[in-house]
């Protein structure tokens, strides 16, 4: 390691007192990944400072946020775990005694042996988790011990993204978007849910927000909500019902249709389905998109009237903002993930690739649609740790987790499970950096009585630095050494050219080991230790990563230059996806059966169900404004990602508590129909559950619906009512159709004065 590198403190004036600074990495799941410099004096983490590389306009720094930089009390909280630990109490209930390191190994692997002897490997399932976002990290670590064990019960989908992951496949071939550098470029951006000044999405997403804005374009943020994204950029605000934005989106195709606003030429060259002289062989009359749009397949026409009492949006600024999508060109259209983790979320994504099709911004500078992930193929080559095949193939939608603990072996196709009949119910879960086996899953007393029931599960390990609501629920509980006490490298969502490095700063306290260490205890316990290890340490396997990565990229700094200089990085590009598609399309057609954009979409179609329509149409929610529930429980509730927390990461942290407390956004004409006042105390429910919240009365959130922050820690008393204020005994366990993804964003509840 370059010591000079790692004791010369780079920023001016600072004191030589004997403290090193040392190049780190924040590593949890929010979107960016930023470059910290942990400042070390006598083994102890003393300040935690970021990037102070020269900040370039076409380069700029990996700065962190205040998360990053408070994760110093993350390390040093006295809560922190400390010693491994077994369920002393009934499971749930959070009572656990200290074991030593030897018999928490030797327990997990006798219960894993009795488990695959019993149910078949099948039977194990790893759970979701994104605590730990490193190379070398649990989640891979347990893949690659049960793959030497027979395999595990596999997933597909993930929390975040699981109706645009898997629907735009279908319309596209694949799921792509323009990177961030391209928006300067754009003259009109609409941001469609989309929040990238409180959920970071990648270090610099705002930073390139604030140019295009600088570079002229006008933005428009359609949000329930007045984010801090609307209140910094937005040139106007439109705030739409939840769960409503293909009626928007709909209504906007037909005025373009109406007004002759849309790209022929383009839609002839690289779609399907948009008019009946386009429609995919052998599909009956009237089901292309311009009928529907029309009303002749269905005799409603989707004008602006039909969609302004559906979204609460005005029909003459449909009619505005639609003329002036169509008119401005080149017009990005970047889609949060909020609108489609929703009842229907699959319709919301197709819907905004049809506006950005008919108005010709795909495969152009400046234009473009998504959540502005795109150019995965610009990633670096650099791998994270090899888990070796699976045998098993079965796989399960990861939302029915829970349905797999109780009904796996009859759960089939209808429930999105590939390759199955499931051979056994799960009956082991090893959940490592998750909390979604309890706080982030949806419907949390549903899923608390079934993790409770001894004879479902019979052994759950969970690994964590706290005893968070999850953690309580484990048999044996883990303490697991953070991301400042091992080296690690960390990678940006989108594919930005970088990497992080992030050095062992101190050591790990009390007992805490990485999950790579047990686990590795656990293989050789169960007679495949050589074969788990090849011989490594979890430093080896990095260094193993890197040594890969430079046979693929002849620049790619050596292990030591690494760990010196903190990250690797190539300039940023403009990534525009589609380009080679649109370029030559001949050559590239895109990866769908008909080759071209599939607006409509006959594989679909031909599910024949009505709730997966060949069509980008609106169907109306469960538990949205139009359900009839509306008449008990009146306000749709939504749950954004929270800036001051990483999901629920820094909950836990006072510093960040500090920040911004965790509050329910009430509108002023609700709070007083309720006779609620700023600050009061109140409650939320329905007939899953309720919970205690402090309430903010504001005007930044529309009448009808009212949001709390998800990841709050879920905290009931004796009657279950949660004082933590954790949206997730209110969500529905309800899957979407197509994807089986998570609809947390969608519930109806009511709220009282407490
Ligand atoms: N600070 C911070 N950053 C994060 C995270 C975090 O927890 N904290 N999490 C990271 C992760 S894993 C993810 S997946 C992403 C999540 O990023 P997103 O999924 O984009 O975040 P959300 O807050 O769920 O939703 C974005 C916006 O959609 C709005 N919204 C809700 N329903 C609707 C609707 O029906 N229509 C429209 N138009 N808007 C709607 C919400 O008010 C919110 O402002 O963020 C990442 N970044
Ligand atoms: N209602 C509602 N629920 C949601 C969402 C929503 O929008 N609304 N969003 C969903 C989304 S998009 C996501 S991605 C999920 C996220 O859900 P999770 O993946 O569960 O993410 P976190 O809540 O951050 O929990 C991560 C845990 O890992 C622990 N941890 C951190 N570092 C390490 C480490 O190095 N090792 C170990 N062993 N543990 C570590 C942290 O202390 C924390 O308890 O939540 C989902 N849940
Ligand atoms: S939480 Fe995200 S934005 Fe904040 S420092 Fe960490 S990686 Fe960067
Ligand atoms: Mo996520």
């Amino acid at each position: 390691m370059n010591k000079e590198a790692l004791t010369t403190n780079s920023r001016a004036g600072a004191v030589d007192d004997g403290t090193k600074i040392v190049p780190v990495v924040c590593n949890n799941n929010c979107g960016g990944r930023c470059h910290l410099r942990a400042h070390v004096r006598d083994g102890v983490v003393v300040r935690i400072s970021t990037d102070v590389t020269p900040d370039v306009a076409e380069n700029p720094q990996l700065r962190a946020c205040l998360k990053g930089r408070a994760m110093r009390n993350r390390l040093y909280d006295p809560n922190r775990l400390k010693y491994p630990m077994k369920r002393v109490g009934k499971r749930g209930e959070g009572k656990f005694e200290r074991i030593s390191w030897d018999e928490a190994v030797k327990t997990i692997a006798a219960n894993l042996r009795g488990v695959i002897d019993t149910h078949g490997p099948e039977s194990v399932y790893i759970h979701y988790g994104t605590g730990d976002c490193g190379a070398v990290r649990g989640r891979e670590s347990a893949q690659r011990l049960m793959n030497l064990l027979g395999g595990y019960l596999g997933y597909y989908n993930n929390y975040s993204a699981a109706c645009l992951e898997y629907t735009a496949p279908f319309i596209t071939g694949l799921r792509d978007t323009n990177s961030y550098q391209t928006l300067a470029h754009s003259k009109l951006i609409i941001l469609n849910g989309f929040n990238p000044a409180e959920t970071v999405f990648e270090t610099n997403s705002n930073y390139y927000l604030a140019r295009a804005k600088e570079a002229g374009a006008k933005i428009i943020v359609i949000d329930p909500r007045l984010t801090e994204t609307a209140a910094t950029f937005a040139d106007e605000w439109l705030p739409l019902k939840p769960t409503t934005d293909a009626a928007l989106f709909n209504a906007m195709a037909y005025v373009m249709v109406e007004e002759k606003l849309f790209d022929q030429s383009f839609l002839d060259k690289y779609c399907i389905g948009f008019d009946e002289e386009h429609m995919p062989d052998g599909v009956a009359e009237g089901e292309s998109f311009t009928s529907y749009l029309l009303g002749n397949s269905d005799g409603t026409p989707k004008t602006p009237e039909w969609a302004a009492a559906i979204t609460g949006i005005d029909a003459g600024t449909i009619r505005r903002i639609a003329r002036e999508y169509a008119t401005s060109k080149p017009s990005q259209l970047l889609q949060g993930l909020g609108p489609q983790r929703h009842a229907h979320g699959e319709q919301s994504v197709r819907a905004g690739i049809a506006l950005a099709c008919m108005t010709g911004n795909v495969g152009v500078l400046g234009g473009g649609w998504g959540g502005g992930e795109g150019g995965t193929t610009l990633a670096l080559p650099i791998g994270s740790l090899p888990t070796g095949a699976n045998p098993v193939k079965a796989k399960i939608p990861v939302f029915l987790w829970t349905d797999a603990v109780v009904r796996g072996t009859e759960m089939g196709e209808d429930d999105g499970v590939k390759n199955g009949p499931l051979k056994s119910n799960i009956k082991f879960i090893f959940n490592l950096a998750s909390n979604a086996l309890l706080n982030q899953h949806a419907d949390i007393n549903r899923t608390a009585a079934i993790l409770r029931d001894e004879s479902l599960v019979e052994c759950i390990v969970v690994s964590d630095h706290f005893l968070t609501p999850s953690a309580r629920f484990a048999d044996i509980l883990l303490p697991c050494d953070s991301s400042l006490e091992r080296s690690d490298i960390g990678f940006p969502w989108s594919g930005q050219k970088y990497i992080i490095f992030g050095n062992k700063a101190v050591d790990a306290p009390f007992e805490c080991r990485h999950d790579y260490w047990w686990l590795s205890r656990v293989a050789e316990r169960m007679g495949v230790g050589e074969k788990f290890t090849e011989g490594k340490t979890e430093e080896d396997w990095l260094k193993f990563l890197v040594a890969e990565a430079r046979t693929k990229d002849s620049e790619f700094p050596a292990y030591d230059e690494l760990s010196a200089t903190g990250f690797y990085r190539k300039p940023p590009e403009e990534y525009v996806a589609f380009e080679k598609e649109i370029r030559e399309p001949e050559k590239y057609p895109f990866q769908t059966p008909s080759g071209k954009i599939e607006i409509f979409c006959k594989p679909l179609h031909q599910m024949n169900n009505p709730k997966i329509p060949g069509l980008p149409k609106y169907i109306p929610a469960w538990e949205g404004p139009q359900d009839v529930l509306a008449a008990k429980y009146p306000l749709q509730c939504i749950g954004p990602h929270f800036k001051r927390r990483t999901h629920s990461s820094y909950d836990e942290n006072a510093w960040m508590e500090e920040v911004e407390p965790q509050k329910m956004w009430i509108s002023v004409q609700d709070a007083t129909a309720r006779g609620i006042k700023d600050g009061d105390k109140v409650k939320v429910f329905n007939d899953r559950g309720a919970l205690m919240i402090c309430a903010r009365v504001t005007r930044r959130i529309r009448p009808g619906v009212i949001s709390i922050p998800q990841g709050a820690w879920y905290a009931p008393d004796k009657n279950g009512v949660c004082h933590g204020g954790c949206i997730n005994v209110l969500t529905s366990q309800r899957a979407t159709p197509l994807a089986h993804g998570n609809a947390q964003h969608t519930l109806l509840v009511e709220v009282r004065k407490a």
